[in-house]
């Protein structure tokens, strides 16, 4: 059996200038990086070069987290929206220049007016995503949406989310099953058998079981052990990213010693 591939999510270099972040690249334990579009790692047409050397020069291959600070799919408001919407195609832009195996992007979250129209956020989170599928399809770009955390008011958190997405829609967007997120309403296995077919990517990282921490593999709660056998009983073979921002490389060790 194919055994899945671990990667490195940059994440853990955030706070630091995007020319740093390319600097540790030279030195990631990891042939598979995951670049993350956002803040000041905000991607543009140099650093996609850069990028682009980089991952020549060290034999790396890229996937692309898609900006989710302030980003909203399922706006009420329809600038907004298409804001959001233009940040999202411009990020799938430079996925398709990195050669990115895969794009990630977050569903959309209620607002302060959700309660007054019951169904409209799921209804405009869909059709957002229909549009972004439309889109993929002319980068040649694979994208898929990750299972994101309480306690925040997003649309898709749960088994129960996802299963009726799956059920609405035949649209071609695998999951991303984040680790951590999945813990903190204790469905891991339950995402993970659920959802066996569909999952396309893995984000790990640890947390106490309340919050969004992004702690170190085994600094955490999180049964590592059960997870790696699940992985095992579903014959998952495709790509697990360490998204720790602490103790990073003993982290991409222990997930690697794990899934052997
Ligand atoms: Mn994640």
């Amino acid at each position: 059996m194919t055994k899945p591939t671990i990667g490195l999510s940059m994440l853990y270099t955030l706070n630091e200038p995007f020319t740093k972040m390319a600097r540790h690249l030279a030195t990631v334990n990891t042939r598979l990086i995951e670049i993350v579009d956002d803040g000041a790692h905000a991607l543009n047409k140099t650093r996609v070069q850069a990028l682009n050397e980089a991952a020549n020069a060290y034999g790396l291959e890229c996937t692309v987290h898609a900006p989710f600070a302030d980003i909203n799919i399922a706006s009420p408001s329809k600038p907004l929206l298409n804001a959001s919407l233009k940040r999202l195609k411009q990020s799938m832009a430079y996925a398709a220049a990195l050669n990115a195996k895969l794009w990630v992007f977050h569903p959309g979250i209620k607002t302060g007016i959700s309660s007054f129209y019951p169904g409209k956020d799921w209804a405009q989170n869909l059709q957002s995503i229909r549009a972004l599928c439309k889109l993929a399809a002319d980068h040649g770009v694979k994208i898929a949406l990750e299972n994101v955390p309480e306690p925040y008011p997003f649309i898709m958190k749960s088994v129960e989310h996802f299963t009726e997405f799956y059920k609405e829609t035949n649209l071609d967007v695998d999951l991303v099953l984040d680790i951590g997120h999945a813990n903190i309403n204790k469905q891991i296995t339950l995402f993970l058998t659920a959802f066996k077919d569909k999952i396309a990517h893995i984000h790990a990282s640890d947390n106490m079981g309340e919050l969004d921490q992004h702690l170190g593999i085994g600094y955490g709660k999180i049964n590592w052990q059960q997870f790696a056998q699940t992985l095992k009983q579903i014959s998952y073979s495709k790509t697990v990213i360490v998204e720790s921002i602490e103790h990073v490389e003993e982290s991409l060790q222990t997930l690697k010693q794990l899934l052997a």
